[in-house]
């Protein structure tokens, strides 16, 4: 007789333990222990439970797909589970599970269709005659969350699929946050002094399940559809590749890495190609699904404990590896904040040596409790900057220091602060060395004026040599000045040249984005310069005139004010300015350009509320698709909006024959107009 006592003691244990990282990481988006950590637990738990099957039960967290749904969202029925999706983590796990198939098919060939696992949130889209009516995340797999408003923002999710489509079907898929994105909002987040996402996995979860959906369409959110859940009134294939390719017709977004195999050998290769490429694709993949092809196999094998028998993830090994923290240094920013990041004993994770690590802010390196000399788990999640993950306390000698932010600026010297409410320490010298180099490298960079040949090092040089003491100086560069700097040839002294010379053109949001004003990241300079027709009608705005504009608050508005009114910057702008770079919105090439627009001609007239976009969303994507928002219904409007309880409009349309437009119809208008662009 065995003892029951100590298994059912140790499975108590590990559920409370599992039902506490499931909260963690469902509802507050916040885990605190990795995926592997997580999933070994859960194997310990599913390994008692089955040398115990008197020990399972109905609440056991073995016998649940996910999270409940938030009943603020309000509930979707699935009508067809959701089901997740069993894990391999060895070539003989795999080998297992292609046995169990093999043995319930009594076969040993099959096809088995294979794509990346991506780290994302599942959700369940359906379609209703042609259009999109309900969006739902997994949820427990029975019942999920209606966001609904939430997905229509992602760009890449049709709102409606042409009439060949069935009358009524579900597709299913992973929406997901790509790496730059996620990368991009904890950045934002650290700066903010908010909690940082784990992964991109509770990046994405975070940003769709927000109340407000405009929160949610300023998230870079894609989506890969990775099946059919259900389909009436039309007959489809009756493989899982040829539904891939059917769904991929009526405009969903498969992914383009999916693939048909035909044996087990060439899954596991599939595995390992993947597993190497992993880095260079740009969305994090944590493994890969591997299904049976046939819907009729698929049928034959059913699901047992809420996964289907017809597929698995067959997981990547986990990228971490353990370093000593030998130091934490400091940049210093160019809005003089303070950033730390670890120095680390170099060593080799996943293929690729690191020794430095980001660190965001003093918070949360005291939050982490890292301390200086500690042996630390160091891991690499796609993102360009590997992360610390935690210290190995249990290695500590005692001689481990703790970290403070230094008070004075490591640059300059001057007095570092922490404005109240922010998270980062700042160096209070608008004139600190680093700061104003800083900016310099931020304005040639990529997303900004995109000067070509004017790099880091470049800027570095440049600003070292006393040649260039801001951006704009950039601008009155000679070629002799350029061929005085050390390994500078005559040709590359040319090339950039011509480059500076061609960023002169750039559209004035990427100007403001390049001015780096504090706030003001890509997103908000093309919002400002939507409203602004130049830089200087934004430098004259009141804070005000700021707040009016949907999205900007008090914070940016603030910062925007500080920012024109400093001399220097003012300066800058001068000598942008006499330079010949373009501060203001090109005015007759700008309507030649506008003609090309796929609108260009149509009015617009709005009435009513519409349920997916508030009125200056919607006026703003008519602009820019090229078109006019009227607001009056005359002879000259093409269109007339009709959202909910319109206006006298919506007769006044009638009445003069003007076409008028459904919700679903404009947005539908909106997204074939986009996909023009
Ligand atoms: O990429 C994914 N995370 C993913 C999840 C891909 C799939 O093909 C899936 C999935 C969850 C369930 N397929 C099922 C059936």
């Amino acid at each position: 007789m065995g003892d029951i006592a100590k298994p059912k003691q140790t499975v108590e244990e590990l559920r409370k333990t599992i039902n506490y990282h499931n909260r963690r990481y469902y509802v507050l988006d916040s885990p605190e222990i990795s995926d592997a950590e997580y999933d070994d637990l859960m194997k310990e738990l599913r390994g008692l439970e089955a040398e115990h099957p008197e020990l399972v039960t109905p609440d056991s967290p073995t016998q649940r797909i996910g999270a409940p749904p938030v009943e603020a969202f309000g509930v979707v029925e699935h009508r067809d589970p959701l089901l997740s999706l069993a894990n391999a983590f060895s070539y003989e796990e795999l080998t297992a599970w292609h046995k169990r198939v093999s043995n319930v098919l009594g076969r040993r060939e099959f096809d088995i269709v294979c794509e990346p696992k991506i780290d994302g949130l599942a959700v369940a889209l359906t379609y209703v005659d042609g259009l999109l009516v309900t969006g739902a995340t997994r949820g427990d797999g029975y019942r999920g969350e209606n966001i609904t408003q939430n997905l229509k923002t992602i760009r890449s999710i049709p709102l409606s699929v042409p009439k060949e489509a069935p009358p009524r079907f579900e597709v299913r898929g992973e929406v997901y946050l790509p790496k730059a994105g996620f990368k991009r909002l904890n950045e934002e987040r650290a700066k903010e002094g908010l909690p940082l996402f784990a992964n991109p996995r509770n990046a994405a979860a975070g940003s769709v399940r927000q109340l407000d959906s405009g929160i949610t369409a300023r998230r870079p959110l894609d989506i890969f559809v990775y099946g059919l859940g259900w389909a009436e009134g039309k007959t489809v294939p009756d493989t899982h590749w040829e539904i891939m390719q059917y769904l991929k017709s009526l405009g969903f977004k498969i992914n383009p890495n999916i693939a048909l195999v035909h044996s087990l050998d060439e899954v596991e290769k599939y595995h390992r190609d993947w597993g190497q490429s992993r880095e260079k694709i740009p969305y994090e993949a944590d493994g890969i699904v591997a299904k049976i092809d046939s819907i009729a196999f698929q049928q034959e094998l059913g699901t047992v404990a809420h996964e289907p028998r017809w597929a698995i993830a067959y997981k990547f090994p986990a990228v971490q590896g353990t370093t000593k923290l030998i130091d934490i240094g400091i940049n210093v920013g160019r809005t003089g904040s303070l950033n730390p990041y670890a120095i680390l004993e170099p060593v080799r994770v996943g293929g690729v040596t690191i020794s430095s690590a980001a660190l965001h802010n003093e918070e949360d390196i005291h939050r982490k409790d890292l301390r200086i000399g500690d042996w630390v788990v160091v891991q690499r999640a796609g993102e360009v900057i590997p992360e610390i993950v935690e210290p190995i306390v249990s290695r500590r000698t005692g001689k481990e220091k703790i970290f403070h932010m230094p008070a004075r600026c490591p640059v300059c010297g001057s007095e570092v602060i922490k404005p109240e409410g922010e998270a980062m320490h700042r160096c209070t010298n608008a004139a600190c060395p680093s700061q104003a180099l800083e900016r310099i490298k931020h304005f040639v960079s990529r997303g900004a004026m995109d000067i070509d040949g004017v790099g880091d090092k470049l800027c570095q040089a440049l600003f070292e040599a006393g040649l260039i003491k801001d951006a704009a100086d950039l601008y009155y560069l000679t070629k002799e000045q350029l061929l005085s700097l050390e390994r500078m040839a005559d040709k590359s002294a040319s090339n950039v040249l011509k480059s500076i010379e061609k960023s002169k053109n750039r559209p004035v949001a990427r100007v403001l984005f390049a001015l780096g004003i504090t706030h003001v990241g890509d997103q908000y300079a093309e919002l400002l310069a939507q409203h602004f027709d130049s830089i200087d009608a934004l430098a004259k705005a009141s804070e005000e005139d700021l707040l009016s504009i949907p999205s900007i608050g008090p914070r940016i508005a603030q910062s925007i004010i500080a920012f024109f009114r400093q001399e220097r910057n003012r300066q800058i702008i001068e000598k942008l300015r006499k330079a010949g770079v373009k501060l203001e919105k090109p005015r007759t090439v700008g309507e030649e350009l506008v003609s090309s627009l796929p609108l260009a001609g149509l009015e617009f007239v709005l009435t009513g509320k519409l349920e997916s976009l508030s009125r200056p969303e919607a006026e703003a994507r008519i602009k820019a698709l090229g078109g006019k928002a009227g607001s009056d219904v005359t002879r000259k409007t093409s269109y007339v909006v009709v959202g909910a309880d319109p206006g006298s409009k919506s007769a006044k349309a009638e009445k003069l024959g003007i076409k008028t437009l459904n919700e679903a119809e404009f947005l539908e208008m909106l997204n074939k107009a986009t996909g023009k662009l």
